[in-house]
This record gives structure tokens, sequence and C-alpha cells, in this order.
């Protein structure tokens, strides 16, 4: 799917993004789940022709034929896999689309949501000026975003940073560097602290909790990780060492919704407040991205934004689409409220296969 505006962070541009959705056929039900894995190994080491193979050899074959009670119970079924926590989210939401169909309810409520509305922010990436990022600001603040968050990198930070607060002294704010510094940065990080900043997201190591810890004990600036959270555990580890004070919870990075729970429900206990955050999803994902906003602890505005931001056409219907007010109303439809554009999937479709079991 063509983006509608390339997007870039400090690991690289994308002009398109080619998904994978899994759609699980259950008892004359059909749930439906896509894989955020990207198209190369630079977000995660995941990409989608791993997520692919993986589902296919080992995460399908070990849930297909079974009789679940519910769909958490796909986790006890794929826990001999390692890893590969994308491919086993696409797996497991899938589940939990289909048992919100076949139980007639809302697939938030079935999360256990208690919200009708959720707040949504922007992420914008890496622009080929300043003036283009200003824009692109403008046109979201305009749009009623209740956050704006900038992808930094060294070379495109302090400076675009003072820039936006000269025009916007108040905007919630937030920078994301996915990564691109390391401890040698921690004066340079330091004047971040000047920019009333809502939080820097995973400024250092992907796979770093304890140095994080030592960064947040020299910044003003509230920490949130997002590459380095891969479950509850992790999440419970960040806290108790002091590497975070916000959580950024993406559900195919953890592994699928079970286990967002759980990361949801150990930074409640500790009152560490979370938010949605977003792979450039199609319909799809978006739709549980939304869902899963709807959870108490999801206190701060997510990476969950309107389909026209990203697509030209979006697969469901209707499009994901945001009030003035900056935020997503939740159906009270069975299921989460989007009907799938099969047609349009099976037009854009390049690569399908079928996976059946023994008695099948
Ligand atoms: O780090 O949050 C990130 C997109 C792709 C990979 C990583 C990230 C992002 C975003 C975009 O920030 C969020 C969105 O609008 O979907
Ligand atoms: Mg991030």
């Amino acid at each position: 799917m063509p983006l509608v505006h390339f997007f870039e962070t400090s690991f690289g541009r994308i002009t398109s993004r080619r998904i994978l959705l899994v759609t699980a056929h259950c008892g004359g039900v059909d749930g439906w789940g896509e894989c955020v894995a990207d198209e190369g190994p630079f977000y995660s080491s995941e990409w989608s022709e791993t997520a692919w193979a993986t589902i296919r050899k080992y995460l399908a074959p070990a849930v297909i034929g079974w009789e679940l009670k519910s769909a958490g119970a796909c986790g006890g079924l794929i826990s001999r896999v390692r890893g590969h926590r994308m491919a086993k989210a696409a797996v497991e939401n899938a589940l939990w689309d289909a048992e919100a169909k076949q139980q007639q309810q809302p697939l938030w409520r079935l999360l256990g949501g208690t919200r009708q509305e959720i707040a949504c922010g922007v992420s914008i990436g890496i622009q080929d000026s300043v003036e283009q990022l200003l824009a692109k600001i403008e046109t979201e603040v305009a749009a009623g975003y209740q956050r704006i968050k900038v992808k930094v990198k060294p070379g495109w930070d302090l400076s675009v940073l003072e820039r936006i607060r000269a025009r916007w002294p108040d905007v919630t704010l937030s920078c994301d560097a996915n990564s691109a510094y390391t401890l040698a940065d921690v004066d340079h990080l330091r004047e971040f602290d000047q920019f009333n900043l809502l939080m820097i997201e995973q400024p250092l190591w992907n796979d770093d909790i304890y140095f994080h810890a030592r960064l947040q004990r020299q910044l003003k600036t509230s920490l949130c990780l997002d590459e380095s959270i891969h479950h509850a555990r992790h999440a419970e580890a960040a806290i108790e060492t002091g590497a975070c004070k916000i959580v950024n919870v993406k559900v195919g990075r953890v592994g699928g919704f079970t286990e967002a729970k759980k990361v949801h429900d150990v930074c409640a206990k500790r009152s560490v407040p979370v938010w949605c955050g977003g792979m450039l999803e199609s319909g799809i994902g978006r739709a549980h991205n939304i869902a899963l906003s709807t959870l108490e602890n999801f206190r701060l505005p997510g990476d969950v934004s309107a389909s026209k931001r990203y697509w030209k056409e979006d697969i469901i219907d209707p499009e994901v689409e945001v009030t003035s007010q900056g935020t997503i109303r939740i159906s009270n439809e069975p299921g989460t409220g989007y009907r799938i554009r099969e047609d349009l999937i099976e037009k854009m479709t390049t690569r399908k296969e079928i996976i059946r079991g023994n008695s099948s």
C-alpha cells in the first residue's frame, strides 16, 4: 500500500508498506489480524518474511483444530516458539477478533476497555526541511490532534525543537529517537529539557533498559520506552530500575492483546501511564489499536490517527476518522466496528497461502 507521504525515522525512509494479514476461520466466523513487521529488519529483527515463515510453519499449525475457551488461550499453544512476537500477535489478534464476532460483542469490551472515546496524537517523520515539518505540524494542530510527536536523530533535533517551540509554545510535544543516541550524548540530551517535552521516546539502544535508567536520572524530561519493551516483565524491570516514566504499548511488539493487557496492568499498578504506539498500520491493525486504547491506563494520546493520514484508500469501511477535538469515537458494534474490504484486499494481494489442519 503506497503511503500518502513518505515516513522517515532515524533508521530510514519508507514510501509504501507491504502488509501481512492473517484471517482465522473459526467456526463460521472470520477473524482478522495484521502483522506489523516491516519489509526489513530495521525497527525490530522481525520482518515480513520471518513472520510469514514463522506463521506458516509453526504458529498456524499449532493453533489450527483446537477449540479454545477464549483467544487468550492461544498463547499457551504457541509459547514453545521463542520471540517472533509480531507474527504471534497477528495470529492471536485474529482470534480475538473472531471471538468478539462470535460473542456478538465489541472487541474493546472483550479486551476490558472502559472508555468510548480515545485521545489521538500524531507521529511526524523526519522531513526534507524544517519548513516542511512546520507545515505538517500546522496541518495536524489545525485538525485538532492532542499531541504532536516528531522523530529526532543527531543533526535533526535541538534546532528543530527550537523552531517548533518558537511557533507553538504550548502544544503538547514529544520526540522519538528510535535509538539514535548513546550515553556519550548525555550532555546533548540534557539540552532537550529546555523544550518542555511530554517525553523523549527510546533515545538509547533498542535492547537496553539499564542504561536508560542511568540517563533518566540525569534528565528532567520523562523517558518513554518503545523498542525495549517486549513483554510485561520488561515493563516491570524498566519501571523498577527507573528507566522510564511512561510506556509505549504496541500490541505487535509485545506479541498480542493478552501480553499488551499485561503490560498495561503492570504499568497501571505502579501508576505509570501508557499510550498506544502505531506501526503505520492499515485499517485492520489500526482498528485493533483503537480497541486497545480504551483500557483505563491508556492515559496519554496515542499514535492512533486517521486513515487518510496514511492511505489514499484504507481497507476498512468506514475509514478511521478523528474528530476536530482530536479523538476517535468507539463503535459499539460487534468486533471492531469496521468492516473489512475483502474485495480491495484481494486486488492488492500479491501472495496468499491457506493453511489447513489435518482434519479439515
Ligand atoms: O517508533 O513509534 C515508532 C512507525 C514505524 C516504526 C516505528 C515507529 C513508528 C511511528 C509511527 O512512530 C506511528 C504511526 O503513526 O503509526
Ligand atoms: Mg517509537
